[in-house]
C-alpha cells in the first residue's frame, strides 16, 4: 500500500519557489536557515530541564523583562543562522535594543524582525513557548541597512512565521500564498508538512485574554468579555476562556480551532504589551492569510505605520466574525462615551 509521501520543509520551499520564475531563492534560503536554527533551539528547549539552561541570567532586556538563559541561547542561534545565510542584511530582535547590521551583506535584500523565544516566563514550568519571525525586503538597497528597512507596515511583509515548541514542535509560515504547518519528526530531524493550507474557522467559542486585568480594560473591551462569558442575552452560550500566557501557543490553538486572542490597551499600558514588528505584524500576516482578521480594535494591524523598533500595539486577532464582534462593542461604547 503506497504510504503517503512525506514532504519536508526544504523540499516544499524549493518546490514553491519554482512557481515564481523571478524568485532568486534568497527568501527560500532565509526560510531554510530559520528552520535549521529552530531545530537547534528545539533541542535545547527539550533538554532545558536536564541541563543548566533554566532560570534567568540575572539581567533584564530592553523590555525590562528578566532574560532567561534560553532567551539568550535562542537569540544567539537565530542571529548566527541568519548571519551565515549571507542573504539577510540586518536583524531586529526583541532581545536587542538596536538593530543588528550583518557586516558584509550590504547587498543582501532582506531584513528579519524576530522574537527569538516568546513566552519565556513559561520556560521553567514546561508550558509551550515559541519563536516569531517577520521578513521584509529592504526599503532602500542604495543605503546601508538602517532602521528604515525595519519600520515598514506589515502589508510590505514578504514572509512571516512562528515555531511552537510544544507537545510537538511545529513551524508555521506564509509568504503571502496561504499558510502551511510543518511538524518536526525527531527521528529524521526534518520538519514535515502536516497542516497544508491552514484556514482559521470564521467563528469559534474560545476567547483568550488575561481576564485578571479586567478592571483595567476599556468599557468596550469589558462589554465584549461579558458577551464572551454569556452575560449578554445576545450570546446565550458562554465561550471557553483559554489563556496560557504564551502568544504563539494561544494563537496556534485558535488558528486551528477558531477563536479570538486579545491583548488590549489597559489603564497602565495604553498601547498594550505586545510588540508590533516581531509579534503582532507576523501573526497578523499569518492569520489574515488563513482567512482571519487582526486589528488594534479599530485599524488593521498590517496597515499600522511603525515609528519605533519596539513599539507596542493593542491586538484583537483570530476568527473574522469574532474580531468584528469585538470591534462592534468597542465602537458602540466609544460612541456612547464620546
Ligand atoms: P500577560 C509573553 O511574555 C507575552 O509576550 C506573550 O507571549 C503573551 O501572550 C503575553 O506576553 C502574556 O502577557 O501580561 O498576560 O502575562
Amino acid at each position: 500500500m503506497g504510504e503517503k509521501k512525506v514532504i519536508v520543509l526544504d523540499e516544499y520551499i524549493v518546490n514553491k519557489q519554482k512557481e515564481f520564475p523571478r524568485a532568486t531563492g534568497d527568501l527560500s534560503a532565509i526560510l531554510r536557515n530559520i528552520g535549521v536554527a529552530a531545530k537547534i533551539v528545539n533541542r535545547e528547549v527539550n533538554a532545558a530541564g536536564l541541563v543548566d539552561i533554566l532560570g534567568t541570567l540575572g539581567r533584564t532586556n530592553i523590555q525590562g523583562e528578566d532574560v532567561m538563559k534560553l532567551d539568550e541561547f535562542a537569540n544567539k542561534e537565530f542571529i548566527s543562522s541568519l548571519s551565515t545565510s549571507g542573504l539577510c542584511a540586518g536583524i531586529a530582535s526583541e532581545e536587542d535594543k538596536n538593530i543588528i547590521i550583518i557586516d558584509g551583506h550590504t547587498k543582501a535584500k532582506y531584513v528579519v524582525c524576530i522574537d527569538p523565544l516568546d513566552g519565556s516566563s513559561n520556560i521553567d514550568v514546561n508550558v509551550s513557548i515559541g519563536t516569531i519571525f517577520a521578513i521584509y525586503r529592504r526599503a532602500n538597497m542604495e543605503a546601508v541597512c538602517s532602521e528604515k528597512d525595519f519600520l515598514q507596515p506589515g502589508i510590505n511583509l514578504m514572509g512571516a512565521g512562528y515555531i511552537i515548541y510544544g507537545s510537538s514542535t511545529m513551524l508555521v509560515y506564509t509568504t503571502g500564498y496561504g499558510v502551511n504547518g510543518f511538524t518536526l519528526d525527531p527521528s529524521i530531524g526534518e520538519f514535515c508538512l502536516s497542516h497544508a493550507d491552514i484556514k482559521i474557522p470564521k467563528t469559534g467559542s474560545i476567547y483568550s485574554i488575561n481576564q485578571g486585568s479586567y478592571a483595567k480594560f476599556s468599557e468596550g473591551v469589558k462589554a465584549y468579555v461579558d458577551y464572551c462569558m454569556g452575560m449578554n442575552k445576545e450570546n446565550p452560550k458562554p465561550y471557553s476562556l483559554r489563556y496560557i500566557g504564551s502568544m504563539v501557543a494561544d494563537l496556534h490553538r485558535n488558528l486551528i480551532k477558531g477563536g479570538i486572542f486579545i491583548y488590549p490597551a489597559t489603564d497602565d499600558a495604553p498601547k498594550g504589551k505586545l510588540r508590533l514588528l516581531y509579534e503582532c505584524n507576523p501573526m497578523a500576516f499569518i492569520v489574515e492569510q488563513a482567512g482571519g482578521r487582526a486589528t488594534d480594535g479599530h485599524k488593521r494591524i498590517l496597515e499600522l505605520e511603525p515609528t519605533e523598533l519596539h513599539q507596542r500595539t493593542p491586538i484583537f486577532i483570530g476568527s473574522e466574525e469574532m474580531v468584528k464582534k469585538a470591534e462592534e462593542f468597542i465602537e458602540k461604547h466609544e460612541t456612547v462615551g464620546a
